[in-house]
């Protein structure tokens, strides 16, 4: 290079302008990491300590009676001043203490913050405490791989996304030998408690733990963590301690700002139907959420059609004294039927576009498919336990997955045989297409989960959609309907007395849009209609506007995918989980604290007024119950679906009409904005929250 360009080049580079736009530090991380969170009131009291609360009862589930005696009888407790602190409960507080923490399973936004509230009330106590973060999930804790976590590390990550200060990871401590290498590491490093970040299965691992690491007197606390709001728990008397878990709100926010932005794109060009698949593999909380945040035009909630019942067939069956099992539960096929009536009916209100809302997990809501899933998840776990080699291993390929069903079906003349898997599950598995057959058959994740995210759940939907679409387009049920107005209009611009026609070409000539007759299918049988209507001869040609009008009405079905999960798990989090994040880990300090181990640290009142919010610890034993797992039963915690009777989903099912817009009113989209970290815009918890405190 000219040393003159060289020169200018370097005065560039070096420009106070260039290096603050290039900075990996910009305003927004800034102010996110000075800005300090609220405290709830009881952290301003010198010490707490634990009130037991024997009011708050849940049946508990004898399996983990008997695996997990030692922290079953644990009650919920809530921390109070401790003012009349003793001097052991003094010491407890400033002693020296060891903590490890470890993030396990998907990101969600906020987790930053419970290791900074933890760090900031360590240290608070006693200068001379030590954090140490394991790496990589569970992994570091068997592996003995940690940081110690410092003032600068912590600093830079607050308030922030992501879980990359010390990452994440999905292991899962299922042995002996993964348990006693976990309490090595605690030991060696003499931690006095260990604080779990992690989804139901993570707390589930927690409870574990805590019940092996009880006599070494190291204490484990599990923290509600999971975008998709499937940990929330409630008391046997419905009494709601824990109302969501954290980075819910985040995801959700920012998940429903993009869809929202698909909104205004699709209502400006007016050519798509967004189909936007949103995380959430069993519990559609995320999807909720994003209906009230944005209001698509249709929100696909899988509970409601788990719980479908088609009455006409139950008492058709009925009649012939029979019971049509077949009747309980959604099948593919209606569900895409029913996606289809929506679009239809759309289009005939002139909107052949919009924005639907799957969640992730929808196919495991349908009867026909999540019985396949089990009996997979059986067939696999079966292989590998009689087998020394993996099942995906022996059968690398499809074909060869398939031949081994096959041989399984084929088992069935056998007398003795009763194979899991029978030909009317094979037919039914044969009649999917390709790529979902080898979705079904993928690896399920460590924790014995269906791995949703990695199956196209939205195409198979929608290419039954786009078919059965075609079918009633054929038949003249699917049409764009015309503007009344618009149709005047042109019409007398052309020179045509627009209540000639109207008879011949509608169905519906009276109304606010206007549909053309269902065996108008063509130019051809649109001039057959004209002709034997005598607004033209056979011999003329089709008056221009009127084929306009025809081409207008003709809907194509164009569709745009959109997989909402990666990114808003990666978002940082919102006021509400900030303040939440950081007041779990000030939780989670008092609870290692006054000596509590096996439970999960919580916050009652999220719903409410941040002053309302009380700290608590919920014992993990008592969430417990069994499920199948890879084939067998295990214990792990229950997971929270859409209550059907919430007054979110009663409000959503009142609401839904209005947002589907499918008669002649506008669409009523929302826009909730970007998660913003400043401002006032931003609502202080989740929608679906407000409206279950009413
Ligand atoms: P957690 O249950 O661990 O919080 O994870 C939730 C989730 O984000 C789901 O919504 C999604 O199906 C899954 O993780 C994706 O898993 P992976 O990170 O393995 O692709």
């Amino acid at each position: 290079m000219e040393p003159q360009n060289r020169k200018a080049l370097e005065f560039l580079l070096n420009h106070p302008k260039t290096n603050h736009v290039t900075s990996d530090v910009n305003t927004e991380t800034i102010e996110r990491r000075s800005f300090s969170p609220k405290k709830i009131k009881i952290f301003s009291s010198k010490y707490t300590k634990l009130k037991d609360c024997p009011e708050y009862k849940f049946k508990h589930d004898r399996e983990a009676e008997k695996v997990l005696p030692d922290i079953i009888n644990n009650q919920v407790q809530r921390l109070v001043p401790g003012g009349d602190a003793t001097k052991k409960c003094k010491q407890a507080f400033l002693k020296r203490r060891n903590i490890g923490v470890l993030f396990s399973g998907g990101p969600a936004p906020g987790g930053h913050n419970v290791i900074s509230g933890l760090y900031d009330e360590i240290k608070k106590y006693n200068s001379e405490s030590r954090l140490f973060g394991f790496l990589m999930g569970s992994d570091g804790l068997i592996e003995s791989k940690y940081v110690e976590i410092t003032q600068s590390l912590v600093d830079a990550y607050r308030n922030m996304g992501g879980f990359s200060m010390i990452k994440t990871g999905r292991t899962k401590i299922d042995s002996d030998h993964k348990m006693e290498l976990s309490l090595q590491t605690c030991v060696a490093l003499e931690l006095d408690g260990l604080v779990v970040i992690g989804g139901d299965d993570s707390n589930t691992n927690a409870a574990f733990l805590a019940q092996r690491f009880k006599r070494a007197g190291i204490k484990v606390i599990g923290v509600p963590k999971t975008i998709d709001g499937d940990i929330q728990v409630q008391t046997d008397d419905k009494e709601i301690l824990l109302a969501i878990s954290f980075g819910f709100h985040s995801a959700a926010r920012a998940f429903s700002q993009n869809i929202s932005n698909l909104t205004s794109d699709t209502g400006s060009d007016v050519k798509y139907w967004h189909i936007c698949k949103v995380m959430g593999r069993v519990a559609s909380h995320l999807t909720l959420e994003c209906a009230f945040q944005t209001h698509a035009n249709l929100s696909l909630i899988g509970e409601e059609l788990a719980d479908y019942t088609d009455l006409k067939r139950i008492e058709k069956a009925k009649e012939n004294g029979m019971i049509d099992y077949t009747a309980y539960g959604m099948t593919l096929r209606h569900l895409s039927r029913l996606i289809c009536d929506v679009i239809v009916r759309r289009a005939a209100a002139g909107k052949n576009f919009g924005v639907m809302i799957l969640p992730e997990g929808i196919l495991e809501s349908l009867n026909e498919i999540q019985v396949l899933i089990i009996k997979l998840n059986k067939i696999i776990a079966d292989y590998n336990r009689i087998h020394d080699n993996d099942f995906h291993t022996s059968f690398p390929i499809l074909n060869d997955k398939l031949e081994h069903l096959r041989r399984l079906a084929r088992g069935m003349g056998d007398r003795d045989n009763f194979p899991i898997w029978n030909l009317r599950d094979d037919d039914l598995f044969n009649q999917l297409p390709i790529f979902f057959q080898e979705g079904l058959l993928t690896e399920r994740d460590t924790h014995g989960n269906f791995q949703f995210s990695q199956v196209k759940t939205e195409k198979i939907i929608m290419d039954m959609v786009k078919e059965y679409l075609n079918i009633l387009k054929e038949q003249g049920k699917y049409k764009i309907g015309i503007e009344r107005s618009y149709y005047k209009s042109i019409m007398k611009n052309a020179k045509l007395v627009p209540n000639k026609f109207v008879n011949a070409i509608f169905e519906n000539p009276d109304d606010k849009y206007l549909l053309i007759k269902e065996s108008i299918i063509s130019l051809k049988t649109l001039k057959q209609a004209l002709i034997s209507n005598d607004l033209i001869g056979p011999d003329d040609a089709l008056p221009e506007t009127v084929a306009r009008i025809f081409m207008k009405s003709d809907p194509k079905f164009k569709t745009q995918a959109h997989f909402y999960g990666y990114d808003g798990r990666g978002s940082d989090p919102t006021h509400f989980d900030c303040n939440y994040t950081y007041n779990l880990g000030l939780t989670a300090f008092h609870l290692i604290t006054n000596g509590a181990t096996g439970q999960m640290a919580g916050i009652k009142n999220l719903e409410k007024k941040f002053d309302t919010w009380e700290p608590i610890g919920i014992p993990i034993a008592k969430l417990m119950h069994l499920e199948e797992r890879k084939g067998n039963l295990e214990l792990v915690i229950e997971k929270s679906l859409v209550d059907l009777n919430s007054n979110t989903f009663r409000v959503f099912k009142e609401l839904r009409d209005e947002w589907l817009a499918a008669e002649s009113n506008q669409d009523r989209y929302r826009r909730p904005g970007p998660v913003r970290f400043t401002g006032t815009a931003e609502e202080d918890r989740p929608i679906t929250l407000t409206l279950n405190s009413i």
